[in-house]
């Protein structure tokens, strides 16, 4: 499948506002038109044909999305649309204030999400992702920090960065989507690749140990860690809001197929394929020992949420520490 939408804009390139424009018109203009005779038809200025209004909100979920930037670069068949409606969802039913809503990215298929999302969005730099969403929030405690973001940008580049955000147990909330590839660049081995997988830099198939997620961040102090897969929406979007409304660091790893290049290589077949494993070898156990969630191509997910504790969050301990130390030199005055 051409990835022709990752091109560069240019002149003749249908940016959405001019797809979004196309579809608004009348039908049957457009099928006497075609596709050159229509762009040309959409340049000449307002009052040759009719400018309606955009449609009034359709979709109980829409408010939570930039409509103006649709359609999407996601590939047909690709879970991180799935997890989207998910995470929407779960935002509406967690009853979180849009105005005091901040979703952080980085770099990837699943670093797009930040620019669909209608809420103080920021698509930062590779994995960067966790601190710029720590110091946001550390900047503006009211705010609800959720960073959405795929393997290779939170456990690669990133790994660092997401070890110390648990560690800290920052108030955060982490989605991460993981497909087991580098899917933006053309599907690169990372560390979540499953031993054995071919991708285009290991066209042997990988002999790399991968991290097993649950068990990196519950080791490196998460208060919050949840697996499930873009199949169990159901118990996504459950997890999704209790890690939403988690005090704390909370993570939350998304398992989804990325078709185009990792299930391609691997012969997983058609995205529903892999979507037919999943539902054929998903066993929920939220009781599970951490070292028994690694997951080996073709073998056993266990899902589930494996750990809801409470302690106190790293912003509630600097903000302590603080308001101690002024108290004291008060006190000395
Ligand atoms: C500093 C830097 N290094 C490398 C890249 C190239 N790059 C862009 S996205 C990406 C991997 C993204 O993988 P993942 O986070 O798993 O997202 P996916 O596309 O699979 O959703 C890489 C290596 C970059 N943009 N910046
Ligand atoms: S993760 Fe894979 S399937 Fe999804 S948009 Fe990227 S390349 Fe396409
Ligand atoms: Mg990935």
């Amino acid at each position: 499948m051409g990835r022709d939408y990752e091109e560069p804009l240019d002149e003749g390139h249908w940016g959405a506002e001019t797809v979004e424009n196309a579809l608004r018109l009348p039908p049957e203009w457009v099928s006497a038109a075609g596709i050159d005779d229509l762009e040309e038809l959409l340049e000449p200025g307002p009052g040759e044909f009719p400018q309606e209004a955009p449609p009034p909100w359709e979709h109980p979920v829409e408010p939570w999305l930039r409509r103006e930037r649709l359609p999407h670069i996601w590939c047909p068949g690709c879970g991180i649309g799935i997890a989207v409606g998910a995470f929407v969802r779960a935002l509406e039913e967690a009853e979180l204030d849009p105005d005091r809503l901040a979703v952080v990215s980085g770099i990837g298929c699943t670093g797009r999400v930040a620019g669909y999302m209608r809420c103080d969005s920021f698509h930062t730099t590779h994995g960067r992702a966790l601190p710029f969403a720590l110091g946001l929030h550390l900047g503006n405690p009211a705010l609800k920090v959720v960073v959405f973001s795929g393997d290779g940008d939170l456990v690669a580049i990133g790994g660092n960065h997401l070890i110390h955000a648990a560690r800290r147990n920052a108030d955060l909330t982490v989605f991460c989507v993981n497909n087991f590839t580098y899917g933006m660049t053309g599907g690169q081995a990372g560390p979540t690749t499953q031993e054995g997988a071919r991708t285009s830099t290991t066209p042997y198939g990988g002999v790399e140990r991968p991290f097993n997620l649950p068990a990196l961040a519950a080791a490196a102090g998460a208060t919050y860690v949840a697996r499930w897969t873009v199949l169990d929406l159901g118990r996504l979007r459950r997890s999704m809001v209790e890690a939403l409304r988690h005090s704390g660091f909370s993570f939350v790893e998304i398992v989804s197929p990325c078709p185009v290049y990792y299930g391609r290589k691997n012969r997983l077949g058609e995205a529903v394929d892999e979507l037919r494993h999943y539902q054929e070898n998903m066993v929920v156990d939220n009781l599970a020992s951490l070292t028994a969630l690694d997951l080996a191509l073709g073998g056993q997910i266990i899902v589930g949420k494996f750990v809801d504790i409470e302690r106190p969050t790293y912003e509630e301990l600097l903000h302590g520490r603080l308001v101690e130390r002024a108290s004291e030199r008060l006190a000395r005055r």
